[in-house]
């Protein structure tokens, strides 16, 4: 009895190690351990024995049982682990990568043009106060900018000040400038907020880069230069630039500036309505009296300011007809800008 069952472990031994596919495995464990092997039949027969026989024949059978459950699923693992190794040449289902935002990528792309010449970026507060908005900057008191049709002011109850949202990122600098001793050169980005009915190219939230200098001896032509260096960086090395004279109550002498069409090259198209020339920015010497409500003298310091309205330069840039665009969260204008 004991050889039987020795042999009959020996050859399990051996079958269960032949066996290559889950289904032999599977009928292997039938032909040993099913209702027909050899290990049923014996247990049916056990109760036939002569009793002082029968524990013997009891635990043989057990002990065989349990050694080719153990065979069966040795094997069983095995073959699972091969089945499931990981075919590294199967093409993979593709991710979607996430896009910016075009305002993101304009508003990085134009910092870290003036951060390469030692600009530093500063973002600010958008909840401000009429001093930092207005005041500090010489808008006067009577001036329209100032009014409920043109700046949103907030139910702050203050015995000091009018709060308001920034109508501009200039109160930003004002609070460098008044902050931090010259020589500086800051740009502030973000958001500010003027009431306007939306329409293709209004919307009362918008984005404003703005950038300014202060030391000794700065002059005009430095305001030029930084600011040919800026446009030929973010549009092309062939713009050309021309300087209107303007008026801004915090910039003396003031100009606006326009570039040669990049898309015509300045011979008259549909994006610069057949001039030639497309207005992208505004700029100046800093007031005397916004550098004087600043603490810094304005004898012995000069600065040059410039800004910019970043939904206007991303429309061009991207020639984007709609400013509604920007903020609706339409995927299928999103998922066209990435970085390059
Ligand atoms: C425009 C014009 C400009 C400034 C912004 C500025 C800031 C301070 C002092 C003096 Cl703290 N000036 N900023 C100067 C000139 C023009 O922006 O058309 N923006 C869209």
């Amino acid at each position: 009895m004991q050889e039987d069952f020795q042999k009959l472990k020996q050859t399990a031994e051996r079958d269960f190690r032949k066996v290559q596919t889950l289904e032999e495995l599977e009928a292997l464990k039938v032909k040993f351990l099913g209702r027909n092997s050899f290990l049923a039949q014996f247990s049916k027969k056990i109760p036939l024995l002569e009793p002082s026989l029968r524990p013997q024949a009891g635990r043989l059978l057990n002990e065989a049982k349990s050694f080719i459950t153990a065979l069966w699923q040795e094997r069983k693992k095995e073959l699972n682990l091969q089945q499931d190794k990981i075919d590294l040449s199967f093409p993979s289902y593709s991710l979607r990568r996430a896009k910016l935002h075009p305002l993101t990528l304009v508003i990085r792309e134009i910092c870290s043009i003036f951060e390469r010449i030692g600009f530093e970026i500063q973002e600010g507060r958008e909840i401000e106060d009429e001093w930092h908005n207005f005041t500090a900057l010489n808008i006067p008191l009577e001036h329209p900018s100032r009014d409920a049709f043109d700046t949103f002011y907030l139910n702050i109850p203050s015995k000091r000040y009018k709060y308001l949202l920034r109508s501009h990122t200039s109160p930003s600098q004002i609070r460098l400038m008044r902050k931090r001793k010259p020589p500086l050169a800051f740009v502030v980005p973000g958001r500010v907020y003027r009431p306007d009915n939306m329409d293709a190219s209004h919307s009362f939230m918008f984005h404003q880069i703005e950038g300014f200098a202060v030391d000794k001896d700065i002059n005009f032509s430095h305001l030029k230069g930084v600011l040919a260096y800026f446009v030929q960086n973010l549009f092309s090395s062939e713009v050309k630039l021309r300087f209107r004279p303007h008026f801004f109550p915090f910039t003396e002498p003031s100009a606006e500036v326009d570039i040669s069409c990049f898309i015509c090259k300045g011979k008259g198209c549909s994006v610069c309505k057949k001039s030639g020339w497309l207005e992208i920015l505004g700029c100046g010497m800093i007031h005397p009296e916004v550098l004087s409500s600043c603490g810094i003298s304005p004898k012995k310091y000069q600065g040059f300011a410039f800004g910019m309205g970043v939904e206007r330069i991303t429309m061009l840039k991207y020639r984007i007809n709609d400013i509604r665009l920007f903020f609706e969260n339409d995927l299928r204008f999103l998922e066209q800008f990435y970085e390059v």
